[in-house]
């Protein structure tokens, strides 16, 4: 695999057992959807490559276990990501309440990131244990953008991971001109480094890049790490690259 990428995003992908994260994330790689479940332990971790608005980007997403057991493993895997799928099935209640406490373990390690909460397995909506108006008043308290997913019959995949990675560079542009803004309100005594931050904010698809160059050798450090625990725990790593 090339390693000449200039920006990768790291996504996590949490929500309880069996809700169909590695599925999905298996869906969104590989393009294969496996019937039987097994369960992850710990973290498994998957790469994407993607166009978007005429960048390579490389998509890093990290399949967490659901299973509480291994909480106090995945939550170490949190740190340092960028945007988040948040995942619950249509036939299980709990998996359904469970997501604002899903969110919370996110934010308590990293904060507000980009987020996206997924119904999944909505090809068996007549099983359904939960109403559309929930989901909708849901998605509207957390104030997150929701899909109906189907990792079976490949519905709404693509979708989601161009929606993470859209709203992952509209934060990125937003913060920037809010820097901008906060060092030109400084005051004239610091006008040169207020200028400089303003040229960022209008050169700033180029300094994204640079921002992101940083960001990507801070996960570049972070897979090294990780992926040592995840040998450890005797789990092979698996990559792909379906561009
Ligand atoms: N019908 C249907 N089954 C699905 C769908 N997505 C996943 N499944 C099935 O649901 C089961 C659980 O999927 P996994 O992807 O292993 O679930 P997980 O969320 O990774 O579970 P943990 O690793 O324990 O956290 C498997 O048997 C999948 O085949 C879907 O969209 N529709
Ligand atoms: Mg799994």
């Amino acid at each position: 695999m090339s390693e000449d990428f200039e920006i990768a995003i790291k996504v996590v992908i949490v929500g309880n057992g069996a809700v169909g994260k590695s599925s999905m994330i298996q869906r969104y790689c590989k393009g294969i959807f496996t019937k039987d479940y097994k369960k992850t332990i710990g973290v498994d971790f998957l790469e994407r490559e993607m166009e978007f608005d005429g960048e390579e980007i490389r998509l890093m997403l990290w399949d967490t276990a659901g299973q509480e057991e291994f909480d106090a493993i995945t939550k170490t895997y949190y740190r340092g990501a960028q945007a988040c799928v948040l995942a619950f099935s249509t036939t299980d209640r709990q998996s359904f309440e469970a997501i604002e406490i899903w969110k919370r373990k996110v934010e308590n390690e990293v904060g507000e990131i980009p987020m996206v909460l997924v119904q999944n397995k909505i090809d068996l909506v007549d099983q359904a244990q939960v109403t559309g108006i929930e989901v909708e008043d849901i998605a509207g308290k957390l104030n997150i953008k929701f899909y109906k997913t189907s990792v079976k019959e490949n519905f709404n995949i693509d979708a989601v991971f161009e929606y993470l990675t859209e709203r992952y560079f509209l934060d990125l542009n937003a913060r920037m001109i809010e820097e901008s803004k906060q060092a030109v309100s400084i005051g004239p005594s610091l006008l040169s480094s207020a200028h400089l931050t303003s040229q960022k904010a209008a050169n700033s698809s180029r300094l994204q890049k640079t921002e992101m160059k940083d960001i990507n050798s801070s996960n570049r450090r972070n897979i090294k790490q990780m992926s040592g625990a995840i040998t450890a725990d005797g789990k092979r790593k698996e990559k792909c690259s379906i561009a």
